[in-house]
């Protein structure tokens, strides 16, 4: 499997890391300075070095009760940012965004895919992936991230968000998205309680038997906290490797880390298992 990026393909033979680039400053007037452009340089030169094949560039905080953000706010923090990292890496650069001002401005500035947490639900979010023709993830979400948390409620989950994931991969390839541009994501922490995430996770095989790449996102999430009773979101790395090892293992072709360096490492060990099985 591979996917077709505008200057370059990405082999996904092997899962392939997408280091986390936050640009959620607390101000909004900090959106664009210097301080700004030059932490996130710094921040992906170091995520290059340890070993991302990807940088995924977000402006919205989607994390559980986390505020809107407007998209004139959103585009003011992400677009200097992809027009500052595409002028100095070659890396791959993903949006995460579901607002298509950003999708289109950030393709124009030099990114190559869109990441979108509501899976290109926002009106004319859809035709405008299509016509960028770039590679794109849908990710499952019960609620926003406002409410997600809740009371999040399902009969079946790893049904529920197959069949979403599915409707919508098929949406995207009736507006015209090439099979092989499209990521599915079953959405950790999104509306899912601990059990709901846990058993996605062990339903993964069935997530990637699809004729679709997967990608997963659990670094530092609740659902690593709460089974190693850990608050802090930095105190949760190691536990957070394992459970993205346990994802590898289970078919996953992207994961979506903070911790670059300690997931590089974990899939080599991986990489070192698969060999030997062809010995
Ligand atoms: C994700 C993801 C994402 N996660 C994709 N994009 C976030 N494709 C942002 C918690 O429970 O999994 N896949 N973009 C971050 N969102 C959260 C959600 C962060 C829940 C933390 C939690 O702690």
């Amino acid at each position: 499997m591979q996917l077709q990026l505008k200057h370059q393909t990405l082999d996904l033979s092997r899962p392939q890391i997408m280091g986390i680039l936050n640009v959620t400053p607390d101000s909004f007037s900090d959106g664009g300075t210097y301080t700004t452009i030059s932490a996130a340089v710094d921040h992906c030169a170091r995520m290059l070095k340890e070993g991302a094949d990807i940088i995924d560039i977000g402006g919205e905080s989607t994390r559980p009760y986390a505020p809107k953000v407007s998209p004139e706010e959103e585009l003011a923090r992400v677009i200097p940012v992809v027009e500052a990292l595409r002028q100095r890496f070659a890396v791959p650069l993903s949006l995460d965004t579901s607002t298509v001002q950003v999708m289109t401005a950030g393709i124009a500035a030099g990114a190559d895919m869109i990441n979108d947490i509501r899976a290109l639900s926002r009106p004319g979010a859809l035709e405008a992936a299509a016509a960028l023709q770039v590679p794109v993830c849908l990710m499952h979400m019960q609620g926003t991230p406002q409410s997600m948390q809740v009371k999040p409620h399902y009969d079946n989950v790893v049904a529920e968000v197959l069949a979403f994931l599915k409707a919508r991969a098929h949406a995207c390839e009736r507006a015209g998205i090439k099979r092989e541009n499209i990521i599915l994501d079953p959405g950790f922490g999104f509306g899912k309680s601990v059990r709901d995430n846990y058993a996605l996770l062990n339903a993964l095989p069935q997530f990637a038997t699809l004729p679709y790449a997967l990608l997963i996102g659990l670094s530092r999430k609740s659902m690593i906290g709460a089974v190693i009773h850990e608050n802090d979101p930095k105190a949760r790395v190691n536990a957070s490797a394992a459970a993205a090892m346990l994802c590898a293992e289970r078919g996953a072709h992207i994961l979506r880390v903070h911790d670059v360096k300690v997931t590089a490492q974990m899939l080599a060990v991986l990489q070192a298992v698969k060999e030997a099985a062809c010995y």
